[in-house]
């Protein structure tokens, strides 16, 4: 057992991790976690940086206690559809199993999203023998509302192929829209009751301003890029999620999960590391912020480490950027 954790400090550092989503299940928090290979491969536009193999579950009891590594729970040699890159993943729970939904590059070369299953929340993972059909691009965040509704989001923009979606069909050309023209939105479907499918086509979700103006391609400041994440409090949806090229964690909020989200504000300002990735968790009565940046490494964009810190709201619901 290492030793206690502590605000914007690695979780741990006997590995290198991002991407966490984290969850309370069993009374305790579990982190899903892409697991960052030690390799120094040259940065790109692609992410051909991001190498992962496999996800490590980490677990706090609290949050003062050790981290717990749970090890490797899931290979890409054990996804018979997977041929590399497994990107952020993110978990749930239904029907006494653990859900683990993850990203790969399928043997064609495309994003698609597979679902793996445990009996525990530490893993280990069984991957389904198909990715989900119709699914495509990278970060899937699963959310459940209270009528047990469960959505998928999903969506990322360059290395993880939106753009190339965006007649519903693969376009190896496709391309972001004009920056006058609305930016691509991130993408929900609802699950099927097994979890296993998409209850319907994808769509797109709108972000939009405070006027009810769709959010520009070329407002990098506020566009979706990658990395969605959707929680409720007080009544209210947050889709948060990062701006990529210019490196923040920002949310939108909205009265209904499929949105329109109107765009809010900003959350986290950059990290060290062109990446920034985040979940926000409820454990008792406080809220916290899951984030990766790439201080571990000494700054190196695929050799992340996870830390949080506290989230905290304004009388209004709305959410203070977040000073570390
Ligand atoms: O870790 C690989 C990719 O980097 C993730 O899928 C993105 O969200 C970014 O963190």
């Amino acid at each position: 057992m290492g030793k206690v954790i502590k605000p914007n400090e690695p979780l741990v550092t006997h590995i290198y991790s991002a991407d966490p989503a984290a969850h309370v299940f069993e009374g305790k928090i579990y982190i899903y976690a892409s697991h960052d290979r030690d390799l120094d491969i040259p940065s790109n536009d692609n992410g051909d940086q991001y190498d992962m193999v496999d996800y490590h579950v980490l677990s706090i009891d609290d949050f003062n206690s050790p981290c717990r590594d749970h090890g490797a729970v899931l290979h890409l040699q054990d996804v018979p559809w997977a041929s590399k890159q497994l990107w952020a993943p993110d978990a749930t729970y239904r029907h006494q199993q653990y859900y683990l939904f993850f990203p790969a590059r399928d043997h064609q070369g495309i994003f698609r999203i597979g679902v793996a299953t445990s009996s525990s929340p530490a893993g280990p993972f069984k991957p389904q023998e198909k990715y989900i059909p119709n699914s495509f691009s990278i970060d899937p965040a699963v959310f459940t509302d209270d009528d047990q509704k469960t959505y998928l989001f999903f969506g990322g923009l360059w290395g993880g192929q939106l753009e190339k979606w965006k007649t519903g069909k693969f376009d190896p050309e496709g391309k972001e829209p004009d920056r006058s023209a609305p930016a691509l939105g991130p993408r929900v479907a609802e699950l099927s009751d097994d979890l296993l499918s998409f209850k319907e086509e994808p769509q797109e979700v709108l972000i939009v301003d405070e006027s009810g103006n769709p959010i520009l391609a070329g407002d990098e400041d506020r566009r979706y890029f990658e990395a969605p994440w959707v929680h409720k409090y007080r009544g209210n949806y947050y889709l948060s999620y990062s701006t990529g090229t210019t490196h923040c964690i920002v949310y939108a909020m909205s009265q209904n999960p499929r949105g329109p989200y109107v765009f809010k504000g900003k959350i986290l300002n950059p990290v060290s590391g062109w990446t920034t990735h985040h979940s926000i968790v409820q454990f008792g009565d406080k809220w916290y912020l899951f984030y990766h940046d790439a201080s571990l490494s000494g700054g190196a964009d695929n050799k992340r480490c996870i830390k949080y810190t506290e989230l905290k709201y304004n009388e209004d619901g709305t959410i203070p950027t977040i000073e570390l």
